[in-house]
């Protein structure tokens, strides 16, 4: 896209230089509308479609599809904090997120209170966590760091405090923490 639009651009920069150096005025009949054509309906009509052609792909990539290897945790907002759990693994955890990296994380996004926004600007769009309903969103880290999250929708004096991390890890790092965290939860539970 940014290529794309950076050739639209430097024609158009161009066009506009030419049209302001121009020393006459004067333009042969028909000139006008043939710009009209070619600038105003073939060039936008085949930027849009090799952009669509091109971002269709990129935005399917991004759906949160059925996918087998997806990683799936549970997130739900309250006033003011973000309960995480992860259903296969039976683990539970407040404001962090521990994820692996190069694998496809399965977010479902809901609300105990009321409508809270998930937002981690390094890795995903905001989604709202809406009480009484579910939205997936699908986070994949490519490099293990720490990434700062932040609820993006006013919902109450402690809104500004709701914050979260996620936590990427390389995948044998991810493993041996599921193995000793749920250990520390057998533990607990006895
Ligand atoms: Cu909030």
């Amino acid at each position: 896209m940014f290529f794309v639009a950076s050739v639209v651009l430097l024609a158009l920069i161009a066009l506009w230089h030419y049209a302001i150096k121009r020393k006459t005025d004067k333009q042969p009949v028909g000139a006008t509308s043939s710009w009209i054509i070619w600038g105003g309906i073939v060039l936008p009509t085949v930027t849009i479609i090799v952009l669509l052609v091109a971002g269709l792909p990129v935005g399917q990539r991004m759906m949160p599809l059925s996918d087998e290897n997806a990683l799936r945790i549970n997130v739900t907002g309250h006033q003011w904090y973000w309960q995480v759990t992860y259903p296969d693994h039976a683990l539970q955890m407040s404001d962090v997120l521990h994820i692996p990296v190069d694998t496809p994380v399965h977010l479902s996004l809901t609300s105990a209170d009321v409508i809270h926004s998930f937002w981690v600007p390094r890795l995903a769009v905001k989604l709202d966590l809406l009480p009484g309903r579910t939205n997936v969103l699908r986070i994949e880290a490519s490099e293990p760091g720490i990434f700062r999250g932040q609820c993006a929708e006013y919902c109450g004096v402690g809104h500004a405090h709701m914050q979260f991390t996620v936590i990427a890890h390389s995948q044998s790092d991810f493993a041996l923490w599921l193995k000793q965290e749920s250990i520390q939860e057998l533990t607990l539970d006895d």
